[in-house]
């Protein structure tokens, strides 16, 4: 299958292409037959061989990196203010997915659905009150089925939930950590000595004059160097998961990071209004920033463009830390040997469409960041704009390494593409997100109200709001990526959309029936 190419993509021909055109010259049927039976015999030759080779080549390392709340906002997607030169260093040696999705926006039902590559419908995880191990116990995640399969695997920082449970996987080589004694929202200092000033003035932003490792990222990130230094000392394979915590808010680092960027540059909101037409539903009460219904605040242009600041700043400190690894992995020469791959489990508005968070359908909060670098494979600094999503991640990471995928994924293998830019292996890629957003109330057992599902295709966003309980659709949303990629124009109940929606509204409804609960 190839994408439709009307975004930047990188072409790249595989060398197997070269080889089976060549083969396909000799049609001549006897040739073929005697060809058949030398290939048979040579191979029945080195069967014992090449079986023996493949047991003793040692698989490669997986390192596994999940930014929290990273949205698109990256030099390496052609952001022009944002400075992350350790992302951007990591997409100059591998593949940069423009249209890649993230199953839900938000942290635990994103997480619990690209840990274990199953969509959120079949997890019945759509909130942050229900834990993966807690509804099914035999889950199989990433860095478990690795280790099923001979790797010594390991989590550091937040990765699976973000529940506050200090850990998070069932059952790892080495019980995951996060980092004693830091909390992820505060700085800290050695001995719990004073902090210096604050410079910033909103609620939700702070700038202190303090060292990277007063930081909770920073330290995950020594960390997991640490461990490093001592994986690569092992005969067998690692999987390391890291979780870095930032961008997420609160906008909490330290002066340097915020003084990479002049408040002046910070762009204006590119979108400030709601789309045109767009349902009610499609919105939420911004409780993240604003903070709860009851009681919210509003923003003026100061403390906007201040939070703006806060989230480059706080995405160029989660780079550095990122960086930090990276070098690490060169420095101990396990660069040749390491698949990285790093994703944001969800998006984020910073006051796009009137929105200050994440749990929407738009583009802003369900298209996210995901950088695969596969060493040998394709070719380096390549950029797609085929379709992909988070889930299909664990498919690649297997299909990378060589191991079977498990039975239960819902995702494919993104391995043609990272061989040819221009190649595709889905026609469109599945969002969703409840609404109410949030409903803390009610425990594990409470259900939403009306279910949002997004279908993104290379062209299209298409959105049904579907009542929980009878499935009837309640709300639609269109919108043109291509002639309205920023998505200010609902187009559901125009003539355009007339023709447009029915192929697409049948798309969805396969994909949603195809889940398994
Ligand atoms: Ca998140």
């Amino acid at each position: 299958m190839r994408n439709s190419c009307w975004r930047k993509c990188d072409h790249v021909v595989s060398n197997d292409k070269k080889i089976g055109n060549k083969k396909m010259k000799n049609r001549n049927p006897f040739f073929c037959l005697q060809f058949f039976c030398r290939i048979v015999f040579i191979a029945l030759l080195l069967t014992p061989l090449t079986t023996l080779q493949a047991a003793d080549a040692k698989k490669p390392n997986v390192l596994f990196v999940v930014f929290d709340d990273l949205n698109n906002r990256l030099g390496c997607y052609g952001d022009p203010v944002a400075k992350s030169p350790n992302l951007d260093r990591l997409a100059a040696r591998g593949t940069v997915f423009t249209r890649n999705f993230c199953q839900q926006p938000i942290c635990g039902p994103s997480r619990a659905s690209f840990m274990s590559g199953r969509r959120p419908d079949s997890l019945g995880i759509w909130s942050m009150t229900k834990y993966l191990y807690d509804l099914h116990p035999d889950a199989v995640t990433m860095p478990q089925w690795f280790m099923q399969h001979g790797y010594t695997a390991m989590s550091i920082g937040k990765v699976l939930g973000g529940y506050g449970k200090e850990a998070d996987f069932k059952t790892l080589s080495v019980p995951d950590r996060r980092t004693g004694g830091k909390t992820k929202d505060e700085f800290a200092l050695p001995n719990s000595s004073p902090l210096p000033p604050n410079l910033a003035k909103d609620l939700l932003c702070e700038n202190r004059d303090v060292p990277d490792d007063a930081c909770f990222d920073a330290v995950s990130a020594s960390l997991a160097i640490t461990e490093l230094r001592a994986l690569a000392k092992k005969p067998e394979p690692f999987f390391l998961a890291l979780g870095i915590f930032k961008p997420h808010s609160p906008y909490k680092v330290p002066k340097r990071y915020w003084d990479m960027y002049r408040r002046e540059d910070i762009p204006a909101i590119e979108t400030p209004a709601r789309p045109r037409n767009a349902p009610e539903i499609a919105f939420h009460a911004n409780h993240e920033v604003l903070g709860e219904p009851t009681a919210q605040r509003t923003l003026n242009e100061e403390a906007r463009r201040e939070i703006r600041h806060g989230y480059y700043a706080a995405m160029s400190f989660a780079d550095a830390q990122f960086g930090r690894v990276l070098d690490a992995l060169d420095e101990l020469k396990l660069r040749d040997n390491t698949i990285v791959v790093i994703i944001g489990d969800n998006g984020f508005h910073l006051g796009e469409h009137d929105v200050w968070g994440k749990m929407t359908l738009f583009g802003w909060d369900a298209r996210v960041p995901l950088i695969i670098s596969a060493p040998g494979i394709g070719k380096v600094g390549a950029k797609t704009s085929a379709i992909s999503e988070l889930i299909d991640v664990f498919p690649t990471l297997t299909d990378l390494s060589g191991l079977p995928p498990p039975p239960q994924l819902e995702a494919t293998s993104l391995v043609p593409v990272l061989k040819d830019a221009c190649a595709s292996v889905k026609t469109a890629a599945l969002t969703q997100h409840p609404r109410p957003a949030l409903y803390w109330g009610g425990g594990p057992q409470a259900l939403p109200q009306v279910m949002g599902y997004a279908l993104k295709t290379d062209r299209w966003s298409y959105h049904e709001w579907r009542d929980f309980k009878t499935g009837s659709v309640v709300a639609t949303e269109l919108y043109d990526e291509k002639t309205d990629p920023l998505e200010t124009v609902n187009l559901a109940g125009t003539e355009e959309a007339k023709a447009v929606i029915p192929p697409l509204a049948a798309q969805l409804n396969a994909m949603t029936k195809r889940t398994k609960p």
